[in-house]
């Protein structure tokens, strides 16, 4: 012990030895892969931390659910999580958890992924999912750019904010990433910030619940290169501007919650109505047709 813990000995918390240091998460998380690769106040593992408090909130068994992620930054998630998890390919995790959700409808089937992999490449994947209201959750971690390949302008990336490929600020019009999930069939929409831990926790525990296709988007740092580039300021800067700029409007109308450079968000559950999930409509309308002719699959455990 040295001279100064000598005397403040009394006072001092001794933490306890290596061994028995234990992080409050590690049953939900692949500890053994652990450093991650994310940049320091990345909002990326704010939203890991409100997922598995969410699934936690949620009581579901951790077995029957099963993580997705696409590829990128955000695209890590599925690795980290000690659930059955997959990291898929790029735009790719949607189709992915069809083949799950579809095969074992008992399982609770949640995709986390990026802007890019999710909208971009994978966009056609989220309309059509969402029209079908495939039973599954989706967790958008919106940070406004193609972020692990350089900071690539991308369908969300606001007018005018700076990017690797957009050096005078970028002139495509941005998805509305609520509105478009409303308009393709989503039946619980949300949108909440990295600062709003606690609230996107509910959202995912309400979402997690919910039958058919839920949509949240988490408005997220990317400091390393969205933030630097544009001159953002660091981690705490970004925060101080959601707590600033972020207006809770639940119920709000998706049409005008469009995000512009810099200016106010809107957050809030927009969207959380009811509407038969794909297998129920599925089911349903078969048995119409065809009578006692009609076996619906019931899951790998049926016999079928
Ligand atoms: C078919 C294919 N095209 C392009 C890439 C390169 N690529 C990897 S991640 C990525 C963008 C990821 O952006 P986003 O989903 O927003 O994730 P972020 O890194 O921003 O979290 C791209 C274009 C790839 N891996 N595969
Ligand atoms: S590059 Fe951006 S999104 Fe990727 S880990 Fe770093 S801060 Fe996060
Ligand atoms: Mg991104």
């Amino acid at each position: 012990m040295s001279e100064i813990e000598k005397e403040f000995s009394d006072t001092l918390t001794i933490p306890p030895p290596e061994e028995e240091l234990h992080h409050p998460m590690e049953q939900y998380l692949r500890m053994e892969r652990l450093p991650h690769i994310w940049c320091s106040t990345c909002g990326i593992g704010t939203v890991i931390t409100a997922f598995i408090s969410g699934l936690q909130k949620s009581e579901l068994d951790p077995k029957k659910v099963a993580i997705v992620s696409g590829i990128g930054c955000s695209g890590r998630a599925a690795g980290y999580l000690r659930l059955d998890s997959f990291h898929s390919t790029h735009g790719r995790a949607i189709p992915f958890a069809t083949g799950l959700a579809l095969g074992n409808p008992e399982l609770k089937v949640v995709v986390i992924s990026g802007d890019g992999d999710l909208v971009a490449i994978g966009g056609n994947h989220l309309i059509h999912n969402a029209r079908r209201n495939i039973n599954m959750t989706i967790i958008c971690i919106n940070n406004f750019n193609y972020a692990m390949t350089g900071g690539q302008a991308g369908p969300t990336t606001p007018l005018e904010a700076n990017a690797s490929t957009a050096p005078y600020g970028c002139y495509e019009f941005p998805f509305n990433l609520p509105y478009l999930a409303e308009s393709s069939g989503a039946v619980y929409v949300a949108r909440w910030t990295a600062l709003h831990i606690r609230r996107l926790t509910n959202a995912i525990a309400e979402a997690l619940l919910k039958p058919g296709f839920s949509f949240i988007e988490v408005v997220c740092p990317c400091t390393t290169l969205y933030a630097r580039r544009n001159r953002l300021g660091d981690g705490l800067d970004l925060m101080r501007f959601y707590h600033d700029n972020a207006i809770i409007q639940h119920g709000a109308d998706t049409r005008e919650v469009d995000i512009s450079f810099q200016e106010r968000i809107t957050v809030g559950k927009f969207i959380d109505k009811e509407k038969p999930t794909f297998l129920e409509q599925r089911d349903q309308y078969l048995k119409s047709k065809l009578g006692d002719q009609f076996v619906p699959y019931k899951g790998p455990d049926d016999g079928h």
